[in-house]
């Protein structure tokens, strides 16, 4: 799987993402720090709601493979701004959590993490597991940029 760094407000779901995505057992634990897990980088919703703490998201982003923006389905608003994906130097998706609690402003959400951005935007549930055999199949994905390093690779002798 590629390695993941998720970003969201307060409650969102990312904690329980993560254990979904690693098959352990779901359980309400207040993220308060950043914590990293078999190549998920978890980050407490503070993080995103503070702007002191949008420097320790930039850094923490250097370390996965691919940003994953978190919007809950039953939250209005959102606290991406416009653009905000262009602050990674990273491939930017984004996730809809609870899609199962408010199947109607789904849309709403996958509105507002297009506007942030994010390439692509995966529907889920993590309590029910609906639409994460999608998102999973995305994360295992191989971008090919291994292969990218390899082919610009200057060849020996030059
Ligand atoms: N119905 C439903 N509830 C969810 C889903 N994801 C998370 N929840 C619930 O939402 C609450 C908050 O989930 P967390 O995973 O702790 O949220 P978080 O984004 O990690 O929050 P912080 O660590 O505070 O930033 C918990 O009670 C979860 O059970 C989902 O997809 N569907
Ligand atoms: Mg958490």
């Amino acid at each position: 799987m590629r390695s993941i760094l998720l970003i969201g407000s307060v409650g969102v779901g990312k904690t329980t993402l993560r254990q979904r995505l690693h098959g352990h057992k779901l359980r309400y634990a207040k993220t308060q720090a950043l914590e990293t897990e078999h190549g998920v980088v978890d980050t407490p919703g503070e993080f995103l709601e503070s702007r002191i703490y949008k420097s320790a998201l930039i850094n923490a982003s250097y370390a996965v493979d691919l940003v994953v923006l978190v919007q809950a389905a039953d939250v209005r608003g959102t606290r991406f701004p416009p653009g905000f994906a262009s602050a990674f130097n990273r491939e930017v998706i984004g996730v809809v959590t609870k899609c199962g609690l408010a199947k109607g402003r789904r849309d709403d959400a996958v509105w507002h993490l297009r506007l942030a951005g994010a390439s692509k935007v995966f529907c889920v549930d993590s309590l029910t597991g609906d639409g994460l055999e999608e998102l999973i199949a995305e994360l295992h994905r191989d971008d090919g940029t291994a292969q990218d390093l390899a082919a610009t690779k200057p060849r020996a002798g030059r």
